[in-house]
């Protein structure tokens, strides 16, 4: 019998029971993913989580989900004493019932624009350099601790670079300890927390020629920690492709290749692994016409896939959202054309575009992972 995908999804929406037998089917992105060792996911989080049509296409395409917002020291941490795990909860326990891994995002978005407001003004007192160390030891601990059972990979920390200058970020926290015994306090911290997960530093260097002072410096931090003992298992590559531009005149960017393999080789030799974390692509520069930009959307999607997937160390893959309806980037930097942008695998109405068959036809191509 052929069951037509969308009735399919409606049908779910209105039970919404979870069907964890009919998840990830051979056919999905996360069936074709595994069927080479890979496991595909994307993030849900905010009200796009309350959609039970959404959470029905995540859970039919998905092996693995991230919170967008919800274990961010933004939501989690009302105050310096205290936790609120309900959102984070909500998705995890979800996922759960649904036979979803889950990704934790993340201990400390080591940015200051990205903290809670409490922090820039809090009160370290006497031993700043103690109670800074305090707070994020607790913070990390507590919050990792709380999900290690069911959540194998942690972004520990994410964004600690200034990607124009290429040095480490400050923030309330690095004032009193430094930018690099923040991060090291992180994932050692994590390390005792979740001895078992994988430990992932996640940055959005990128493939593109304007990106080579990010890459160089994401480089050196990681060199820096295995130097030091710090124990990082992986690079997370965000992948939010695109050019940073808007009005970019070389489309979605010029691609720096050779550069972008050598990046790869030298995390890679660390003994590194390699996830794609949050991958979207940010049309500003393309065409409005729907068929042209989905086209170049998906052939600029297989080819960032393949040269990834070349790596058997890349064995996860998400998308920062799988449905144009709740993308992050219609909220950022708006098309000049004032037209909907179109980032994610599958529509606003959850049809699949070309840049679903991209990714499917890029798993299928995939050798498969040890
Ligand atoms: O997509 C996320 C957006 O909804 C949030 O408002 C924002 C701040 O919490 O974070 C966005 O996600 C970011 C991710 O956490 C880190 N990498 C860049 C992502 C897009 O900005």
């Amino acid at each position: 019998m052929t069951i037509d995908r969308r009735s399919l999804i409606g049908g779910m929406a209105a039970l919404a029971l979870p069907l964890p037998a009919m998840a990830r089917g051979r056919d999905t992105l996360g069936g074709i993913a595994a069927a080479k060792g890979i496991r595909f996911g994307s993030t849900m989080g905010h009200k796009n989580f309350y959609d039970p049509a959404y959470r029905a296409l995540n859970a039919r395409e998905c092996a693995l989900v991230v919170p967008e917002t919800e274990m961010k020291w933004s939501a989690t941490r009302p105050d310096a004493r205290t936790f609120d795990f309900r959102a984070a909860d909500r998705i995890v326990d979800w996922a759960s019932a649904n036979g979803l891994g889950v990704r934790g995002h993340t201990l400390l978005w080591h940015s200051e624009r990205w903290m809670p407001d409490w922090i820039k003004t809090y009160d370290f007192g006497a031993n700043p350099r103690t109670e800074a160390e305090r707070l994020l030891a607790d913070h990390v601990r507590t919050v990792a601790g709380r999900y290690a059972p069911r959540v194998d990979s942690f972004d520990v920390v994410n964004e600690a670079i200034d990607s124009d200058t290429g040095t480490l970020r400050e923030t309330a926290l690095s004032k009193p300890i430094g930018a690099q015994a923040v991060i090291d306090i992180a994932f050692h911290t994590a390390r005792q927390a979740a001895p078992r997960a994988q430990l992932v530093y996640n940055d959005y260097m990128g493939w593109r020629q304007d990106e080579a002072v990010h890459r160089a410096a994401v480089l050196k931090l990681l060199e820096g920690m295995k130097a030091r003992g710090t124990p990082v298992d992986a690079l997370g590559v965000q992948s939010h492709l695109g050019s940073k531009y808007s009005d970019s005149p070389t489309g979605l960017g010029a691609i720096d290749e050779r550069g972008w393999r050598d990046f790869l080789d030298a995390v890679t030799a660390m003994g590194l692994d390699l996830l794609v974390t949050e991958m979207d692509v940010h049309d500003n520069p393309l065409p409005g016409a729907i068929a042209r930009r989905d086209a170049e959307v998906a052939a600029h999607t297989r080819a960032y896939l393949d040269l990834m997937l070349s790596y058997p160390q890349t064995k996860t893959v998400m998308c920062w959202g799988l449905s144009d309806r709740y993308s992050w980037l219609n909220g950022f930097r708006p098309r000049a054309d004032g037209l909907t942008k179109r980032p994610c695998p599958f529509d606003a109405a959850f049809r699949p575009k070309p840049m679903r068959d991209a990714i499917a036809a890029a798993f299928a191509a995939a050798p498969p992972r040890a």
